[in-house]
């Protein structure tokens, strides 16, 4: 099955969203198959947002995630990784929908209170690099009452 890479920011943490955040993955049928509180380094940071060590905005990104602990998760179900991606909302809060997360819950493209994966592979990736230790299978008795 599908998984993705969810981090709730530290932004996120601050302002009490973490419970808000999981209940909407819950709530859509989406499996939680690893969690944790995390402090990050600033090369942690590095590594994780590498694709985008060319744009001006790097060096206040990586600020940014080291300011405080993330919350980072693996989220398992159909489609997981474009359907997180929709429940998340536009990278730009101004352009998030309401009823996505960044468009209910965020002003700012700086402080736009989450991450997700952007595809299989890089979910695959982040995944390799959060939880290097892979996640625990305990399967969910929900599966029946969600998929056919
Ligand atoms: O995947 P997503 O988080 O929606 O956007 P990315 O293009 O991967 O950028 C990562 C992160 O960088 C974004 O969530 C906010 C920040 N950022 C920024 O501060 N200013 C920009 N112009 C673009 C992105
Ligand atoms: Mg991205």
């Amino acid at each position: 099955m599908e998984q993705t890479f969810i981090m709730i920011k530290p932004d996120g943490v601050q302002r009490g969203l973490v419970g808000e955040i999981i209940s909407r993955f819950e709530k859509k049928g989406f499996y939680l198959k690893g969690m944790k509180l995390v402090n990050v380094d600033r090369t942690f940071a590095e590594r994780h947002y590498a694709d985008l060590s060319a744009k001006s905005f790097f060096d206040g990104l990586v600020e940014y995630i080291i300011s405080g602990p993330v919350v980072a998760m693996i989220w398992e179900g159909k489609n997981v990784v474009l359907t997180g991606r929709k429940i998340i909302g536009a990278t730009n809060p101004s352009e998030s929908a309401p009823g996505t997360i960044r468009g209910d819950f965020a002003v700012e493209i700086g402080r736009n209170v989450i991450h997700g994966s952007d595809s299989v592979e890089s979910a695959r990736k982040e995944i390799a690099l959060w939880f290097p230790d892979g996640a625990e299978n305990w399967g969910s008795s929900l599966q029946p009452w969600i998929y056919e």
